[in-house]
């Protein structure tokens, strides 16, 4: 599949949720750089710095598309030759994919640790991460269910019930509006991410910092699956997430919408959860309080504030 393909699936959710659009773009990085002719060192960086760019503008909250890209094309223009820069893209970018794999893997099995036989756990969208952990406690054997949510406008909800339903695990699903009259129902709410802020704040589907706040509320643990790369180190340096604002079509049709001029419609899909209402995030690196997601930046993510400032 050629990059712009890549970039058109992203940008129409196509190939959707964070880790995937991570590792999606670092592959499509990959054959990008394969798929170019010989035409001397400075044309191939110039051309995948553009071919970073086009990925880059596709979606702006999920980190781990700008984390993915940084990491698959680090060292590029100090590359001497051609075929070493092609050869570096191909390495990091496999280096990549398999690591966020193997990362899902150990984040999973983390989850799992903490879910307990007969517990009901409450989950939002559609995370990889978040489901891989809660596959992983019924493969253990543990009696489990689950809560899920609708995810208006775009019912990531359907995917996440059929993987459960596949898995043979008993499963409620109501709509985003019901989470606090069935948070009584849950002993564990476990979610996604598409950022984490240097405070631990976290970005993930809109409506996640409504759940957080009823959990809280209920004395009920939220529990963050993010892979390390879902960390961002430029909130470190007073940077924002940029909160996407999709179609309003998606929401009300136009023509519904036509018929309404005094009503506007607004569409934002992710929201920030504070960090007081989140009790754990969990990483490949093992879990952690989100008050310690600097040190992922910096142990991980290779973050360094004296570098990046000028
Ligand atoms: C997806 C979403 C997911 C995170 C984490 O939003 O918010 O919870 O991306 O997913 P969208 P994962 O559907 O708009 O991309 O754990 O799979 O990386």
């Amino acid at each position: 599949m050629s990059l712009e393909k890549t970039a058109e699936q992203i940008r129409t959710m196509e190939i959707r949720g964070a880790g995937k659009i991570a590792r999606e773009a670092a592959a499509a990085l990959r054959d990008h750089a394969e798929s170019l002719p010989e035409a001397g060192l400075s044309a191939f960086v110039s051309e995948m710095n553009r071919a970073a760019e086009v990925l880059l503008a596709t979606r702006p909250t999920a980190v781990s598309l700008p984390n993915a890209v940084n990491i698959t094309l680090a060292g590029l223009s100090a590359a001497e030759t051609e075929s070493e820069a092609r050869a570096l893209v191909k390495s990091q970018a496999d280096r990549f994919v398999a690591a966020s794999t193997k990362a899902v893997e150990r984040i999973a099995e983390i989850c799992a640790s903490r879910i307990s036989d007969g517990m009901t756990i409450m989950t939002h969208c559609n995370s990889k991460a978040a489901l891989a952990g809660i596959l992983l406690a019924k493969q253990q054997g543990k009696n489990i269910s689950v809560i899920a949510t609708e995810v208006r406008p775009w019912n990531q909800g359907l995917l996440t019930i059929k993987t459960l339903n596949d898995h043979e695990i008993p499963t409620t699903y109501i709509v985003d509006s019901a989470v606090r009259t069935f948070m009584k129902e849950a002993d564990l709410v476990i979610v996604g991410a598409d950022a984490v802020t240097v405070k631990g704040a976290v970005v993930n589907k809109i409506g996640t910092s409504q759940i957080a706040l009823a959990a809280h509320e209920a004395r009920k643990n939220v529990l963050v699956a993010a892979e390390t790369y879902k960390f961002a180190p430029k909130t470190a340096l007073g940077h924002h997430i940029e909160i996407e604002e999709r179609p309003t079509s998606e929401v009300l049709s136009p023509e519904t919408a036509a018929g309404l001029p005094f009503v506007t419609v607004r569409n934002p899909v992710f929201d920030v959860t504070p960090p007081r209402y989140i009790d754990v995030i969990v990483t490949e690196a093992g879990a952690i309080p989100p008050e310690a997601a600097y040190t992922i930046m910096k142990e991980y993510l290779s973050f360094n504030p004296e570098q990046e400032n000028p």
